[in-house]
């Protein structure tokens, strides 16, 4: 059966400055918490780091001719913080807010409607030096950081993200020690997560207050959680884990509260003595839109919490283990692939949030082995069908009421993968890091079809 998307449906692809930008040292920009992360032995799988990545920076016509190419309606982008405010505050960097104006004027000259996402997790070093999330000046350097931005853009830039993936910098970079700053603390990350979110609610409140009235919302990453039975031990674990993975951000935002069950789980380590009167309201405020990253689902155990000694316990510690089911296949990652449970994700949020704003996918995709073959040609089956299925369920929960607006796929290029340094490769378009030599997968050609039909067979 073949699946129409309207004509209006926004499809588009993503990145993130860190990930693709390079060119670390040019043009003023400042050290990021990535720059120092990527550089400390150990951190990164094979010692990379984002000193070049994609080049983007000085590529970027090249990489906007591929969309053109692409047929994109849309480009979600991250700007990159220290190359507006090298140290996190005051004065714009002229030259840092160049490269943005050069990138979004060619876009819109290409037909490309830009969306910006503003913090995609390369905070400046000098802020982390003085506590970084952990501490709430950091959330009102954000809105200054955020305005500052919005005023320049906001008048081409009309879809706005202000923070990407909030869990991943509070919980990956704070309580696992996975991502920078590499911390592993149980009060640290949970105070981090809140500033996050109070970040987003200041710049929100800073952004409404123009006159420029631009469509804003906040990217999360979510996951439909299960337990692996209906034993009690197991289902109580998947709460823990639905608490840690969604609520602790979702019903914040959309909610303007905290969870009941996280003084439960977390009492031991945090009296969350840095909620304050007021940060509520401001974090819940209505947004015009909510980008939900998908990627997999969780299917939860119980298990003992892995550290004994509450003091030392890290905030992720929640006596919960994702398991995977027999025989589920997986990507590169060694992520379940399970496109249903991307609809499921979607009537969880319709069920759970009345009033919920529109929807836009804001990341989708997979790491594939995408082996070159002699003739040059990468046939990335694997990730077309992955795209495919998810797409689908996707248009089913359209089909059922659920207001989803865009689909952006993770990623464009191949690019710096974080921990894993290159190695994964999600792009539809396949990079060389030898010679950054592009070259567009059998999937850039599967979704060219698809963004110019509207329509999956
Ligand atoms: C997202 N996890 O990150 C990010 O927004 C992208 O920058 C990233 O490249 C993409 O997903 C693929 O990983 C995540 O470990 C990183 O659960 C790690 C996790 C989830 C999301």
């Amino acid at each position: 059966m073949s699946v129409q998307f309207p004509a209006d449906f926004v499809f588009g692809a993503a990145t993130a400055s860190y990930q693709i930008e390079g060119a670390v040292d040019e043009d003023g920009r400042g050290t990021s918490i990535w720059d120092t992360f990527s550089h400390t032995p150990g951190a990164v799988v094979g010692g990379d780091t984002g000193d070049v990545a994609c080049d983007h920076y000085h590529r970027y016509p090249e990489d906007i001719e591929l969309m053109r190419r692409l047929g994109l309606d849309s480009y979600r982008f991250s700007i990159a913080w220290p190359r507006i405010q090298p140290d996190g505050a005051g004065e714009a960097n002229k030259a840092g807010l160049d490269f943005y104006d050069r990138l979004v004027d060619s876009l819109l000259d290409n037909g490309i409607d830009p969306c910006a996402t503003i913090y995609h997790w390369d905070l400046p070093q000098a802020l982390e030096d003085a506590g970084g999330w952990r501490n709430r000046d950091t959330a009102h350097r954000f809105a200054d950081y955020a305005a500052l931005v919005h005023d320049h853009l906001g008048d081409r830039v009309h879809r706005w993200i202000t923070l990407n993936e909030p869990f991943c910098s509070s919980i990956l970079g704070y309580a696992e020690g996975r991502h920078a700053p590499g911390a592993k603390e149980g009060d640290g990350a949970l105070a981090a997560a809140h500033h996050l979110l109070l970040g987003h609610g200041f710049a929100l409140a800073a952004l409404r207050a123009t006159d420029i009235k631009n469509q804003i919302g906040i990217t999360l990453n979510l996951q439909p959680v299960q337990p692996v039975s209906d034993d009690p031990a197991d289902v109580a674990a998947a709460d823990r884990s639905l608490l840690l993975s969604n609520l602790l951000f979702t019903d914040p935002v959309l909610a303007g509260r905290y969870p009941q069950l996280a003084r439960q789980t977390w009492g031991e380590l945090s009296d969350f003595g840095w909620i304050r009167d007021g940060d509520l309201a401001t974090i819940g405020a209505p947004l015009d839109f909510l980008g939900v990253n998908y990627y997999f689902p969780s299917n939860v155990k119980a298990v003992p919490n892995d550290e004994p000694d509450a003091s030392r316990r890290t905030a992720d510690d929640i006596g919960a283990k994702l398991v995977i089911p027999d025989g589920e296949p997986l990507t590169e990652m060694g992520w379940p692939i399970d496109a249903d449970g991307l609809n499921r994700l979607m009537h969880w949020l319709k069920d759970t949030y009345p009033g919920l704003p529109p929807i836009y996918i804001t990341e989708n995709g997979r790491a594939s082995v995408d082996e070159v073959r002699s003739d040059g040609s990468i046939d990335d089956q694997d990730r077309i069908e992955y795209l495919r299925t998810h797409l689908t369920a996707l248009a089913a929960a359209r089909g059922e009421g659920v207001d989803v607006r865009g689909y952006y796929l993770w990623s464009l290029l191949d690019n710096f993968e974080w921990a894993e340094g290159y190695a994964k490769r999600f792009g539809a378009v396949h990079v060389d890091y030898g010679t950054q030599k592009r070259t567009p997968k059998a999937s850039f050609e599967w979704y060219r079809n698809l963004v110019a039909t509207r329509q999956l067979d």
